[in-house]
């Protein structure tokens, strides 16, 4: 008998030819003020979400309330000798739409560095966990943990007025990315130091303190930890993390429960994910050629190769960005301070020479440039943080940053649950229909 999935494998080769008349034949139909091709495709384009933290330029790209990457290394405060901000800052930036002063940003350091609430059966949890577990589902797993804690799900069972309930989603936010770097460490220690941990040094900031959690004393590292966990923390509203955490804090989940959902998100390779794939898929064309590295003929048959096998080269390519990512060059600026000889920098560099080329030559990727992760691995590496399947734990924490804080201000502002109308491709296929008739 012919069981469920091979039934299925036939109707969905019908299903996917009907989509593919429709995307082919009818993208350019009117809906109101978009088109059917806005609707399909992922709503490229589309203007459908309220987000005040950061802005994305396509040709410039992002600023968090006005203030673009270059300009807020310089002005947001610094550790005492330091050059890069430090993250606390970012974070009164967005929150607060104002910068912050050295004595803003300690009380914020402050204030995140009593990550003491964190209870004994999220570390449990984590435990019962094989360290073969991907590092990003247990910390989303870690996170979920905490939402025993939330004092914003209490409040609402307890009935309190929906004006009030910011303040409590404002106290889970903080106590969370205040517990963030500790589980992040701990997973970890746990996978890759055979669960030898380390205790926090209130004494740091709070990526200072997360560079010694995973066991990391370089002060250079702490430098390149402030800079990654400032440049990753925000990117306006539209990228999976940001949608689905204000997405599922319009039901008025918690933020527990909003940022384990947006995790999962960065969790795919399209969007986090991709920093961890940028260095297996330059390992693996090392392996090709025996190590070292490549010359720019050898890239760009390789790049043909990951093409014609159907696959993304990663790092590459933005949905709305359609120039080099500012992150990818405030990266590459500290990868020419501190480390102008290493061997993957190098080879960073000539893929940024290589691949643009070989994508605009495909003729249907829209931005050939290179996103935030197509550098961030290669500067981790050189420091000793080899363990690429962790990067985009570290994209996480500070990711916390902007989508919590927004989730923060949806609350101020009372924003209703969203929904949006959606179509099927029958609709579709008849509102064409009529259109081309008319
Ligand atoms: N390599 C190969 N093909 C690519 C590509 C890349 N780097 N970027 C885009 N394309 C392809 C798309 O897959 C699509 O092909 P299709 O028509 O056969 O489906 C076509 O080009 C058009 O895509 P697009 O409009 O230019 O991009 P998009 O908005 O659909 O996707 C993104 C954007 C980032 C998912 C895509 O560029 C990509 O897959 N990049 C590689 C993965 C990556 O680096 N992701 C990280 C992004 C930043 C982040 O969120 N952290």
């Amino acid at each position: 008998m012919e069981i469920l999935k091979d039934k299925f494998a036939k109707k969905a080769e019908e299903m996917r030819s009907q989509f593919q008349d429709l995307k082919k034949n009818y993208s350019d139909v009117k809906l109101g003020e978009y088109n059917i091709g806005s609707v399909i495709n992922g709503m490229r384009g589309m203007t459908g979400l309220l987000y005040d933290t950061s802005l994305l330029d396509p040709e410039e790209g992002i600023r968090f309330r006005g203030y673009s990457i270059p300009e807020l290394r310089e002005k947001l405060p610094k550790v005492p000798g330091g050059s890069e901000p430090l993250p606390e800052g970012i974070f009164y930036l967005m929150l607060m739409d104002q910068l912050p002063t050295e004595d803003d940003v300690k009380a914020v350091t402050a204030e995140w560095s009593k990550a003491t609430n964190i209870p004994d059966h999220v570390f449990k949890t984590l435990d019962s966990l094989p360290v073969t577990t991907h590092p990003m589902t247990q910390f989303t797993i870690g996170i979920m943990g905490m939402q025993t804690e939330s004092k914003f799900a209490k409040a609402y069972h307890d009935g309190v007025n929906k004006n009030e309930l910011w303040k409590y989603m404002y106290d889970d936010v903080m106590i969370l990315i205040s517990a963030l770097p500790t589980i992040a460490a701990y997973i970890y220690r746990r996978t890759y130091k055979n669960g030898e941990h380390i205790a926090p040094d209130p004494t740091l900031d709070w990526a200072g303190n997360f560079a010694h959690m995973l066991g990391f004393e370089n002060e250079e590292f702490k430098k390149l930890m402030r800079l990654h966990l400032t440049i990753h923390a925000d990117h306006e509203g539209g990228n999976v993390s940001a949608h689905t955490t204000i997405l599922v804090g319009s039901a008025l989940s918690d933020a527990y429960l909003c940022f384990a959902a947006a995790m999962n998100g960065l969790a795919g390779p399209l969007h986090g994910l991709a920093n961890q794939e940028v260095i297996r898929w330059i390992y693996q064309l090392q392996d090709e050629l025996g190590g070292g590295v490549p010359t720019k003929e050898q890239i760009e048959k390789y790049i043909h190769k990951t093409l014609d096998e159907g696959r993304v080269v990663p790092g590459y390519g933005h949905a709305v960005l359609r120039k080099t990512d500012p992150r990818f060059t405030a990266q590459h600026e500290f990868a020419m301070k501190y480390m102008p000889n290493d061997e993957l920098v190098k080879i960073i560099s000539l893929l940024y020479e290589v691949v643009p080329k070989v994508l605009e030559e495909t003729g249907k990727v829209k931005n050939p440039w290179p996103n935030v992760d197509a550098h961030s691995g290669a500067l981790l590496v050189h420091y000793g943080l080899i363990e690429y399947d962790f990067y985009t734990v570290l994209f996480g924490v500070s990711r916390a940053l902007g989508v919590l804080s927004s989730l923060t201000l949806q609350r101020v502002l009372g924003l209703p649950i969203e929904r949006p109308k959606s179509e099927t491709t029958q609709s579709l296929l008849q509102k064409a229909a009529k259109t081309v008739a008319a």
